[in-house]
């Protein structure tokens, strides 16, 4: 007979998830389900929401554009000299330009994302077009508060936050960003907030269901991107986009909805969807 036999047990690591994987559970096994937008913006939903921008519906990026040109005099007016312009959400960057471009004043630029990869393609685009302004892209979360880099916080500051993004956020956390946008930005600091406003139901509603089904795309691809990063099952083709003004709140509501009674694996867990219920991906309050 051997002598002892050791038992060795082995207990698989419990899995530790990333914050996308933890915020991802809990949305998706709360009632009603729900997942937070910013987390559209992986690599492809960054390039797919710079291609909504572009769709004849979506005029509200069109419209800011055009507000930024005929007034950059007077923002200009509000930005002192050698200050540095911090954008919450800076994407492509493409209004931060229109703002540089009048207010020659501005010696640093802080461009603020989640989408890591535009935002180092669109610094480096941005120091080759502005020799002379410093570029310094943070990679983050600003629903969150975070750290300026060091190097801006002598400078005068202001924020920039157009798209209406502001919208995205529910009341209580608009509120929570103004406070820790505040905080970060200093007594003396200037903050450009962009929002759109109430408008007729049937025009809202093609802004988020655009012809092309760019927007569907845009909203699906989080599923793709939670089948990429966190090992889930997800048929995107078993979803449909579903975009609708909710007129009591003052928002378009965007959701994935169940084509028909299916389960999902996510992360080790089984999700049941009925037929035709929803995932709340998103709300653009104006
Ligand atoms: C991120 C606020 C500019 O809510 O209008 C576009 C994102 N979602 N189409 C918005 C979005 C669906 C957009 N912003």
């Amino acid at each position: 007979m051997p002598g002892r036999i050791q038992a060795v047990l082995t207990h698989p690591a419990a899995p530790t998830y990333s914050q996308f994987g933890r915020d991802v559970i809990a949305g998706l096994t709360a009632r009603p389900k729900t997942l937070p937008p910013k987390y559209f913006y992986d690599e492809a939903g960054a390039q797919l929401f710079e291609a909504i921008t572009a769709t004849p519906e979506y005029y509200p990026t069109r419209c800011e554009m055009e507000i930024l040109r005929d007034r950059a005099s007077e923002i200009a007016q509000f930005t002192p000299q050698g200050s540095a312009l911090v954008e919450f959400g800076s994407g492509s960057s493409r209004k931060a330009r229109l703002v540089l471009a009048a207010t020659p004043g501005i010696a640093a630029y802080v461009p603020v994302d989640i989408s890591s990869k535009m935002l180092a393609d669109e610094a480096q685009t941005l120091r080759r077009d502005w020799p002379h302004l410093r570029v310094i892209p943070v990679e983050a979360d600003f629903s969150e508060p975070f750290t300026l880099p060091p190097d801006v916080a002598a400078l005068p500051r202001v924020g920039f936050f157009p798209g209406s993004t502001i919208g995205n956020f529910e009341p209580h956390e608009a509120c929570a960003f103004m406070r820790h946008a505040g905080r970060m930005l200093g007594r003396e600091a200037v903050l450009i907030i962009g929002v759109d406003l109430i408008k007729d139901a049937d025009i809202l509603n093609a802004v988020y269901d655009d012809a092309a089904g760019i927007t569907a795309k845009f909203n699906l691809n989080l599923l793709t991107r939670i089948n990429r990063e966190l090992g889930a099952n997800f048929d995107p083709a078993a979803f449909s986009h579903h975009a609708f003004y909710n007129a009591e709140r003052h928002r378009i509501e965007m959701h994935l909805a169940s084509k028909k009674r299916q389960k999902v694996k996510v992360a080790g867990r089984v999700i049941d969807f009925r037929l035709g219920e929803t995932i709340h991906t998103e709300n653009s309050y104006n």
